[in-house]
C-alpha cells in the first residue's frame, strides 16, 4: 500500500474525529450563518382552501395582480392543497391510512393547484416547476423568467413525523422552509381573512385583529390559527426570514402593497435576527 492511498483515507476535516451529536464540539464550524442563495426572491404562498377553491372569482383578480407585479419582483409562487386534500384525509383516515401515506396524496393536490395557477400565467412566461427543479434549478429558471409556480407542500412523504394523523407539515410550513432555506427577501401568505385574529373571525364575531405578533406568541396561542400549527414552531429556528406577512388575497392591491414592504396584514416575527 502506498502513502498516497493513506493520505486519501485521512481526509483533513475539523469534524472528522468527533461526534456530530455534541453541539459544543460542532458549534465552531456548524454555528456559522448560512449564505442567502436567492436574496432577491419574493416567495408568495397562495391558500388552497382560502383562494384556489373559490375559483375564478378569487383567482382571476390575483392572477391579474401577479401579472402587474412581474416587472417589479422575481417570484416563487407556491400553492396550498385545499378542499380535495381535506376530502382525501377524511377518506384515508376512515380507512386507517398512516400519516406517511396521506402526506404525499395531499401534497399532490397542492401541486394541482399550482398547475392551474401556472396555466393562467403561462402567457407571461410563468410555468409550474417540479419540486426537484425548485431544489436544484430555481436560479436558472428565474433568470429566464420573472416568476415560477410550485407546490407549497413539503415532500416529506413517508418521512412525515408520526404523532398526528393529519400531516403536520403542510403548505404553510413547506413555503416557509423553502423561503428560509433559499434566504429569500420575504414570504407573504395569502389567505381569505385580513390576517391573524385572536380566534377564527368566521366563527367568532368578537375575534380581535392582531396587526403584529411573533412565532413565540403563536406557539403559545390556544385555539386555531389561519396556518399550520407547525409553522410558528419552525419559525422559531429561522435563519433568514425575519418576518412573514399574512394578508387577505380577496382585497385587490394588498399583495402589491405587501411585496412593497407595506404593513397591510399581520406581521409575524420569527426567531431569525438580522446579521
Ligand atoms: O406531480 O402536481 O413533485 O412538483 O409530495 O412527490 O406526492 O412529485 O410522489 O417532481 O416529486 O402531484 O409524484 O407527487 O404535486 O410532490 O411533481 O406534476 O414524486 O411536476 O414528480 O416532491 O408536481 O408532485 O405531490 O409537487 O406536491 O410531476 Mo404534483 Mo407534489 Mo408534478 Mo411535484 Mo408529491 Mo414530483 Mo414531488 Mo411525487
Ligand atoms: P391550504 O392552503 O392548506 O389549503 P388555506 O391556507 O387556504 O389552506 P385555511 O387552512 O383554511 O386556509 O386557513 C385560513 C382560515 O383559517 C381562514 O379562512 C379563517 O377562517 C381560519 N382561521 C382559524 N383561526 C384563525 C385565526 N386565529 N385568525 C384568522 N383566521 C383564522
Amino acid at each position: 500500500m502506498t502513502d498516497t492511498t493513506n493520505d486519501i483515507k485521512h481526509v483533513a476535516s475539523p469534524l472528522a474525529r468527533q461526534t456530530l451529536l455534541d453541539g459544543s464540539l460542532t458549534a465552531p464550524i456548524a454555528g456559522k450563518r448560512p449564505i442567502r442563495l436567492l436574496p432577491w426572491l419574493q416567495v408568495i404562498k397562495i391558500g388552497g382552501r382560502s383562494i384556489m377553491d373559490r375559483g375564478a372569482e378569487a383567482i382571476l383578480p390575483i392572477v391579474d395582480e401577479i401579472r402587474r407585479l412581474l416587472p417589479e419582483h422575481r417570484l416563487l409562487i407556491l400553492t396550498g392543497a385545499g378542499i380535495r386534500a381535506r376530502h382525501l384525509y377524511s377518506v384515508g383516515l376512515d380507512l386507517g391510512l398512516p400519516v406517511g401515506s396521506l402526506a404525499p396524496l395531499a401534497a399532490s393536490e397542492a401541486g394541482q393547484n399550482g398547475h392551474i395557477l401556472a396555466s393562467l400565467l403561462a402567457s407571461e412566461g410563468v410555468s409550474y416547476v417540479e419540486h426537484p427543479t425548485i431544489a436544484k434549478q430555481l436560479a436558472i429558471h428565474l433568470m429566464a423568467t420573472r416568476a415560477v409556480v410550485g407546490s407549497a407542500f413539503p415532500p416529506y412523504h413517508h418521512h412525515e413525523f408520526p404523532g398526528q394523523r393529519i400531516p403536520q407539515h403542510r403548505a404553510d410550513t413547506g413555503a416557509f422552509l423553502l423561503a428560509d432555506a433559499l434566504g429569500a427577501a420575504g414570504l407573504t401568505i395569502v389567505e381569505d381573512v385580513d390576517g391573524v385574529y385572536s380566534a377564527d373571525p368566521k366563527a367568532d364575531s368578537g375575534a380581535k385583529f392582531i396587526a403584529e405578533t411573533s412565532a413565540e406568541e403563536l406557539v403559545k396561542h390556544e385555539g386555531t390559527l389561519p396556518f399550520d400549527r407547525a409553522l410558528p414552531e419552525v419559525m422559531l429556528n429561522a435563519r433568514h426570514i425575519e418576518r412573514v406577512q399574512v394578508i387577505n388575497g380577496l382585497v385587490p392591491g394588498k399583495l402589491t402593497a405587501a411585496l412593497r414592504g407595506e404593513h397591510v396584514g399581520t406581521l409575524v416575527k420569527t426567531g431569525a435576527r438580522a446579521a
